[in-house]
């Protein structure tokens, strides 16, 4: 059983589940199933404080044996029952508001109580124009390599993160980003998702990334060849 207070580097596979979709009691026993390290919360529009918790609570329910965390995308939506909190940080957001002002005005009035041991910034390079975080952020995509390798630069260098997060969310990816991501920054953390919906998909980033995250194959095909899986790594 892993420690609750685990966070994202001890974790090689995890679900992400969109607490604003409707879980069937089939998914969610395929989810208590899945061979992973943890599970987290999160979506991108929609998330509120109700069904972030319900989801929670229904995890919770089956007695679910890994940790569960949630990835905070709304200053209204924070969920009761995790046991802690991402924060994402996209480095590649033309719009400030989702960068900093959302979160700067939830440290106003929340700083003092936030459970800090159990909070991680995460700093995301939004890699798939056709998804919601880059709709919702207006993110810039980055044209090439190069650029990526200075998104990557500036978050780790600059900005002190310790955990990059490719994020391509609805299609697979080039795992020459992430092989070319970790070449260059070996010290950090690296996360990929998006469009991971075969166990030789996963292994294929798993090659690269630290972690990799499965998401939308919940709800579109199902969890059982995930279920079925060991680690191979
Ligand atoms: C989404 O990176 C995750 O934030 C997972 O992506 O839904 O495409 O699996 P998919």
């Amino acid at each position: 059983m892993r420690d609750a207070e685990d966070g994202m580097d001890s974790w090689e596979r995890l679900i992400k589940l969109d607490p604003e979709r409707e879980h069937k009691e089939a998914m969610l026993d395929q989810v208590c199933k899945a061979q992973v390290d943890a599970l987290v919360l999160g979506g991108t529009w929609g998330v509120t404080a109700r069904n972030a918790t319900d989801l929670a609570l229904a995890l919770r329910a089956r007695k679910v044996r890994r940790p569960i965390w949630q990835e905070v995308s709304s200053e209204c939506g924070i969920a009761f029952g995790v046991d802690g909190y991402l924060f994402p940080i996209v480095l590649n957001a033309l719009d400030v508001d989702v960068l900093t002002r959302n979160y700067v005005r939830s440290l106003r009035s929340y700083r003092a109580v936030i459970p800090w041991n159990r909070c991680e910034a995460i700093g995301y390079i939004v890699m798939n124009d056709a998804c919601a975080v880059a709709k919702r952020s207006r993110a810039e995509i980055p044209r090439d390599l190069e650029d990526v390798l200075a998104y990557a630069a500036y978050g780790t260098r600059l900005c002190g993160m310790k955990t990059l997060y490719l994020e391509y969310s609805g299609k697979f990816g080039d795992a020459r980003v992430p092989q070319e991501v970790k070449r260059a920054f070996p010290h950090i953390h690296l996360v990929y998702g998006g469009g991971i919906e075969s166990l030789e998909q996963l292994n294929c980033m798993k090659r690269f990334a630290d972690t990799v995250v499965v998401g939308n194959a919940l709800y579109e095909k199902g969890l059982s060849w995930l279920n079925a899986s060991t680690c191979t790594m």
